[in-house]
């Protein structure tokens, strides 16, 4: 299986690149140089029209969204790296609810206080960065708890959930929500120390 990962080591196609690594897929990077533009090129838009990266072939069929990248990287590799859930097992459940999490809940939040501190003139704005902190905060609050019950995310084990969940929650700590929740912190601490997370940015 020939499997091709079109990205750029500072982009959130980064969290992709360790999943790779993590689960010892043969692979090949190719960088899409985002401040030359060449994800507007006509062959780059044919394989995602979104014009983004993360993007992978695999034999040559395209697909798109890191969330969906890594539940199928999951569902391929992971299951037989012992880094997945196998299917139909409440752990499967609890990957695939976390990720989404990350991904859908935690990132549409994170997505809208970053605009609103950081973001063009248009879009910043203290009162709205200020409440999309809060809201952080309480997702935060949520997997704080999970973590003080377990030190991964599935239970006693490191599994590509870990991963996934980590790298949006551990790019986020810049925003400075994450140290306020002390189980959050050591584990993002320890995901991170992973070899697989140490491909650089
Ligand atoms: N929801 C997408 C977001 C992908 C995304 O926004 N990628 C950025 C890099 S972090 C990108 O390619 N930007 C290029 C552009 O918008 O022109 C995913 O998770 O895959």
């Amino acid at each position: 299986m020939s499997v091709v990962l079109y990205w750029h080591p500072k982009s959130s196609a980064l969290p992709i690149a360790c999943a790779l690594t993590e689960l010892g897929v043969p692979h090949e990077r190719v960088v899409v140089d985002l401040e030359a533009g060449e994800q507007r090129r006509p062959e780059f838009l044919a394989l995602n029209p979104n014009g983004k990266v993360p993007t992978l072939t695999v034999d040559g069929a395209p697909m798109f969204e890191s969330l969906a990248i890594q539940l199928w990287l999951g569902e391929r590799y992971g299951v037989d790296a012992g880094l997945w859930p196998a299917p139909n097992t409440p752990e499967r459940l609890l990957a695939m609810s976390w990720c989404a999490w990350s991904y859908v809940s935690y990132g549409a939040v994170l997505g809208r206080a970053y605009h609103a501190a950081y973001g063009d003139d248009t879009r910043r704005d203290a009162r709205q960065a200020e409440i999309a902190l809060e809201d952080m905060d309480g997702l935060l609050a949520v997997l704080d708890g999970h973590l003080s019950q377990r030190p991964w995310i599935l239970g006693a084990t490191y599994s590509l959930a870990d991963l996934v969940v980590g790298s949006v929650v551990g790019y986020s700590a810049f925003m400075g929500a994450v140290q306020n929740h002390p189980h959050v912190q050591a584990w993002c601490d320890r995901v991170n120390a992973r070899p697989s997370m140490q491909i650089a940015a």
